[in-house]
């Protein structure tokens, strides 16, 4: 809600005792809630989520946690950008009413040993190639969802699997909350805005607009039939290695609901792609076809 509070101080809550307490506050006034999970960094992406929950009049809560148990031991947990202050101030000139940030024992007591795995979904695009990473999403949105009980919960077409995901198990544990999925929001090159790409030199993010262009051109001759998927999609792997990229872990097109691949469009459908550019892994993904029609 925007109303009276946007000038009060933005509270930074870290203890689930102080958390439940003020929704506690808010469920007795009536208020509705809406959740932004996020792990920082943010970037206009992250608030325009927030911006959806502000004008359905929703308290807008945002937690920031940088989740250890999606990350593998290869990958980036502790490079990743913390950068609290900022982001503090940035929900605050939103109008966003809370900003949840428990600290690790709050979220991971000692001995914790109970974990959220959804099938299927999860056997394709980014599930083989980051093999817990899914595991340690759903787990810790279940308890962000069971911990901030929201009425409504944003997450973002960048993550297009992990919107699935979310979706899926919100349904199958009956948590009583509606997901919204929201487009993804790109600077004007086309690269999706992430907090990763904070990893890019120059030169990279430069060469890093190249991608959305591939993808979107392979939608557009996909949805128009100029030659089989495979072989556009060959021919989108063969331009993004001339441009740079690689190792390139998928370049698919899939169900949209389901996320099989696909050989042909006869239902909804989307393309995905994640390569490495540089040290830096990029993931992106857009509507094929029909579901490209408003
Ligand atoms: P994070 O990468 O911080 O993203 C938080 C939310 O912002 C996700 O729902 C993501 O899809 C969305 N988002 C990121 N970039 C976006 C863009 N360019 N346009 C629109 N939405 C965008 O995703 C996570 O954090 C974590 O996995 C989390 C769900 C918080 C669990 O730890």
């Amino acid at each position: 809600m925007t109303t009276e509070n946007s000038a009060a101080i933005l509270p930074v809550l870290r203890k689930s005792a102080e958390l439940r307490a003020r929704i506690a506050a808010w469920r007795s006034a009536g208020d509705r809630i809406g959740l932004v999970p996020t792990m920082g960094a943010l970037h206009e992406g992250h608030l325009t989520l927030v911006r959806r929950a502000l004008d359905a009049g929703e308290r807008a809560v945002v937690s920031i946690f940088v989740n250890p148990t999606q990350f593998a031991p290869s990958e980036d947990f502790s490079l990743y950008p913390r950068r609290e202050a900022e982001d503090v101030a940035k929900l605050q000139a939103l109008g966003a009413d809370l900003v949840w940030a428990p600290e690790l024992e709050e979220m991971y007591p000692p001995r914790f040993s109970t974990y959220v795995r959804v099938e299927e979904l999860t056997d394709h695009l980014d599930g083989p190639h980051r093999p817990s990473h899914f595991q340690g999403v759903a787990t810790v949105v279940t308890k962000l969802l069971r911990q901030v009980a929201p009425d409504r919960a944003y997450f973002g077409e960048k993550d297009y699997q992990q919107l699935q995901v979310v979706t899926r198990l919100a349904r199958d544990l009956d948590l009583g909350v509606e997901i919204v999925g929201v487009p993804t929001v790109r600077d004007p090159d086309g690269l999706a805005l992430s907090s990763r790409n904070l990893y890019l030199s120059e030169d990279e993010r430069q060469r890093a607009g190249i991608l959305p262009r591939v993808l979107a051109e392979t939608a557009d001759a996909a949805a128009a039939g100029v030659a089989s998927l495979p072989e556009l999609l060959r021919a989108a792997r063969a331009a993004l290695t001339e441009a740079g990229f690689g190792p390139i872990d998928y370049i698919q097109i899939c169900d949209a609901e389901t996320l099989v691949p696909v050989n042909a469009l006869e239902r909804p459908a989307r393309i995905f792609v994640a390569a490495r550019l540089g040290k830096t892994r990029l993931i992106d993904n857009m509507p094929v076809g029909r579901s490209n029609l408003p």
